[in-house]
């Protein structure tokens, strides 16, 4: 095969697999989003890549490996379909193969989704239908080319001239035949018909574009049917236990440093939902339920009409580096989770309540931890907004003193009782540890590593934390010289991180600053560096700047 011929029959198998895509994305919008074949297949690749795999993923592309995800994705897609319609072209049966095995894939994704039903199967089903036409439009229906371009060279006349041999042995030749190219210059390949091509590439283009706009309306047309309006029409009431103001000092309003209280729209974001879960409030129910005497289900609206508590609560996640921003402070209205399960009355020994949200994660918490008296919330409102539907509308968990993953169920739906013998919440089989306290932690927000510094006073400032201990001391240290007790700003409660000042009498040259917390037990961050996996990182954090 030539390259024309190649590029030929690649741009079919491209052109089918674009079609396909775009229409499944359209069926998608009747199905649900996580039914649409590239979002299904990225979230098996989500739940099923080994943990390392992940880790680089998380590192290489940081907060956008979710596109990341669906573009290397795509690409791959796209390279297959090349390859497929390169061998459609030597033999129909394989490229039909082909879209027929990548429709089993986008079936078995969806329909294995949580929560998923058998009309999931649609969009790939219907994809992958659009997708063979189009594949057999080009390859043997009306947009073949005309010859195609590969053609082998027509056989020399005298040859085809001879008749074929009638019964019995083939007569002697009557010459000794002579290859082609003896006689003849090499034949160039002979050029398909112009309006044949013409009729090929347009076909392609029409049908890429109609594609891209079955695609992307399609995904318009998902988004309009989304929960904003929803979130928009919901009225929170006032907590019947409103947070403690704070406090006068609480923010130091330095720059670089991280504010006490993290905005809605600079608040981390950390979850496996390649789309995000659009959950109706008015559909919404939780049920409490497993190892209970009584089961409880309630509406959103029976949440409302309960007694709101308000609290300022800082959310960390166990993936949060040393010196990482995967960690912000929020005032949170919800209703105390002590409360609803003292209503369901678990069982002796279930000593694990398993968060399970719309799209099955889950997280398993302690159950003691959640009737130990802190403030653990089924949180509705977030800074004085209903949640954001990234942050898990309409309703999530959030937990003082536990990392995320093993607390803060988002779009949650379900409180199930366990016990940690019985039931691994999501991250456990992948390597992290079931009980996932906070760690006592530092960060060095100010001066940012590589800053260039005049000498003299210079404010460092920072962030320490240990949600539910509370923090007695922070030192900063500079180069190998003595820790120096920094200044603590004031805080809400023990259950939120705290800022500190260091009035710092720069020297001229490099020099690395560290920082570490002591947590209100007396207990000392320590030193020891120790990654994030399995129960979150350990160690101080540095800073080095040059000071002129
Ligand atoms: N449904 C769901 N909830 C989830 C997660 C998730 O993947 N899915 N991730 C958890 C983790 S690991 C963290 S750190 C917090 C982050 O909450 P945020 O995105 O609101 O900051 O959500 C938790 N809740
Ligand atoms: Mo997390």
């Amino acid at each position: 095969m030539s390259s024309t011929t190649r590029g030929y029959a690649a741009l079919a198998g491209v052109t089918a697999a674009a079609v396909a895509i775009g229409s499944a994305e359209l069926v998608a919008v009747l199905t649900g989003p996580r039914s649409a074949p590239l979002v299904a297949v990225g979230g098996l690749v989500v739940d099923t890549v080994p943990e390392p795999l992940k880790q680089l993923g998380i590192a290489l592309f940081g907060t956008y490996d979710k596109i990341a995800l669906l573009v290397g994705t795509g690409l791959l897609l796209a390279a297959f379909a090349a390859l497929l319609g390169v061998l459609s072209r030597r033999r129909l049966a394989i490229g039909l193969a082909g879209v027929a095995a990548f429709a089993a894939l986008g079936v078995a994704a969806a329909v294995t989704r949580a929560g998923a039903g058998p009309t999931d199967a649609l969009p790939s089903l219907a994809g992958a239908g659009l997708g063979a036409a189009v594949l057999w439009a080009f390859v043997a229906g009306p947009l073949e080319l005309d010859p195609w371009p590969w053609s082998p060279p027509a056989p020399p006349p005298a040859e085809r001239a001879t008749p074929p041999p009638a019964d019995g042995p083939a007569p002697p030749p009557a010459e000794k035949p002579t290859p082609p190219a003896a006689t003849a210059p090499p034949q160039p390949l002979e050029p398909s018909d112009p309006a044949s091509r013409r009729r090929f590439l347009t076909g392609a283009g029409v049908l890429v574009g109609a594609a891209g706009v079955a695609g992307l309306g399609g995904r318009w047309l998902a988004g309009r049917r989304g929960v904003s309006a929803a979130r928009d029409a919901v009225v929170l009431p006032a907590p019947a236990a409103p947070a403690a103001a704070v406090p006068a000092g609480a923010e130091l309003s330095l720059t670089q440093l991280a504010p006490y209280v993290t905005p809605n729209l600079g608040f981390y974001r950390i979850d496996t939902a390649l789309v995000l879960p659009q959950v109706d409030p008015e559909s919404w129910r939780l049920r409490i339920h497993g190892r209970v005497r009584n089961e409880i289900e309630l509406s959103f609206a029976d949440l409302l009409a309960r007694p709101l508590v308000e609290r300022y609560v800082t959310l960390a996640c166990v993936s949060n580096e040393v010196g990482g921003d995967l960690i912000g402070n929020a005032r949170w209205l919800g209703v105390p989770i002590r409360e609803l399960l003292d209503e369901a009355e678990p069982e002796e020994g279930a000593d694990q309540v398993v968060g399970r949200s719309v799209d099955g994660w889950t997280c398993g918490t302690p159950t003691a931890v959640l009737r130990d008296g802190r403030d653990a919330l089924l949180a509705v409102g977030m800074n004085g907004e209903p949640l954001p539907v990234e942050h898990g509308f309409p309703v999530r968990m959030v937990v003082p003193g536990l990392y995320g993953y093993v607390s803060a169920c988002k779009w949650v739906t379900e409180l199930e009782l366990t016990s940690f013998a019985d039931f691994d919440a999501y991250w456990v089989p992948r390597g992290w540890s079931a009980q996932g306290p906070v760690k006592t932690q530092s960060r060095i927000d100010r001066p940012r590593p590589r800053n260039r510094l005049t000498a003299g006073a210079v404010t460092v400032a920072g962030v320490a934390w240990a949600q539910h201990r509370g923090i007695r001391r922070v030192e900063v240290r500079v180069d190998d010289g003595p820790w120096r007790e920094a200044e603590l700003a004031a805080a809400v409660s023990v259950d939120t991180w705290v800022q500190w000042s260091w009035r710092w009498d720069a020297t001229p040259g490099e020099h690395t600053l560290s920082v570490r917390a002591t947590d209100a037990t007396g207990e000392t961050q320590t030193g020891r560096r120790q990654a994030v996996a399995p129960d979150g990182a350990t160690g101080w954090h540095t800073v080095s700047v040059t000071v002129r």
